[in-house]
């Protein structure tokens, strides 16, 4: 059957049904309850979604190392999404809950920038970005994106395994996760202010999927150094489960024992667990996941298992099938 649709980054944000609703509603009735007025926040994710065709600023290459060498074991089964489009189409609620938070993140100030690895580690350190950014051979992978709300996007990232961290800081037999923290300062974040949300941004793996060659620590896309908007400068893509799971702006990462509990699973635990593997089968219980729309064709495709990389990932899930692994 055919719809006419209209394109997704044509289409109102207040039209679209953004991971937040549910929470959004009742805080913004919080809210406006509080301030006697239904003046407050919330407007700012009913503003329209208006494309620019300029992406925002890309940070400085002061080494010389993108582009990276693109690594030929990575390869799409679709286009890669335009730049223009994917730098206009973001979720960052550190910045706002519309799509169009790319000139709001830019206020994030990346220099300096520290990424602390701790915990269950023989080897604790703190990296100064630009010094983790040249302890790892960097190389350009394409990636399928697969957002929780049902559209999809393919990007040529940059950065190198997490398994590579791995190696080099040592987790102890201890560790069973990874956690991971996004910057907190409300200074420069406007949705930061917005207490009512479980701020910092936290997001978590267990070691065996931390290890597994797909989980890629990202410092750039698009031949460049990552723009705000993508989370500069260090963002996660595990491309075989749901974008939330994707931690952007990382400053910190933690080996922990115990199982860490992510920023939409503090908010909405039914909607949003720990495992959050794509399946097309499994719906969320506001959107079916049996197609997405790939952004920037207007297409519609069939959703698949593990986003695709069933034979990559599959196994890390032998013997967990009590497990909620798909949501
Ligand atoms: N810190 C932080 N990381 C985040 C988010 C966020 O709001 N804050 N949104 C997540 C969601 S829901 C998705 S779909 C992806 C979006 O990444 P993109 O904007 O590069 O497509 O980032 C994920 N990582
Ligand atoms: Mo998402």
């Amino acid at each position: 059957m055919f719809f006419h649709r209209r394109r997704r980054w044509e289409i109102a944000t207040s039209e679209t049904t953004p991971e937040a609703l549910f929470f959004d509603r009742r805080s913004f009735l919080r809210q406006s309850a509080a301030a006697g007025t239904l003046m407050a926040t919330g407007l700012t994710g009913l503003t329209s979604f208006i494309g620019s065709t300029t992406p925002g600023h890309a940070e400085a290459d002061p080494a010389g190392l993108y582009p990276a060498r693109p690594n030929p074991a990575f390869t799409l089964d679709r286009a890669v999404t335009p730049e223009r489009i994917n730098a206009h189409y973001n979720n960052f609620y550190e910045f706002g809950m519309s799509k169009s938070i790319a000139e709001a993140a830019e206020a994030l100030r990346t220099t300096p920038w520290t990424v602390k690895v701790d915990g269950l580690v023989e080897a604790p350190q703190t990296f100064a970005f630009e010094d983790l950014e040249r302890a790892f051979p960097l190389e350009e992978r394409l990636y399928r994106h697969r957002c929780v709300e049902g559209w999809s996007m393919a990007i040529p990232w940059t950065g190198f395994p997490l398994r590579a961290l791995l190696s080099r800081v040592q987790p102890l037999s201890a560790a069973r996760y990874v956690r991971m923290e996004t910057f907190l300062d409300s200074k420069i974040a406007p949705g930061q202010r917005q207490f009512w949300y479980p701020w910092p941004y936290v997001e978590g793996l267990t070691i065996a999927e931390a290890a597994n060659d797909l989980a890629f620590l990202v410092t750039g896309a698009y031949g460049k150094p990552l723009l705000k908007a993508f989370g500069a400068p260090l963002r996660l893509a595990v491309p075989w489960k749901y974008g939330f799971k994707s931690i952007k702006s990382i400053t910190r990462i933690s080996f922990v024992a115990e199982r860490p509990k992510s920023f939409w699973e503090n908010l909405q635990a039914s909607e949003y667990g720990f495992w959050a593997n794509v399946n097309p089968a499994v719906p969320h219980p506001r959107w079916s996941q049996a197609t997405e729309e790939v952004l920037g064709t207007g297409e519609r495709r069939p959703t698949l298992l593990y986003n695709g990389y069933g034979e990559e990932v599959a196994s890390l899930y032998t013997g967990l099938e009590k497990e909620i692994l798909f949501r």
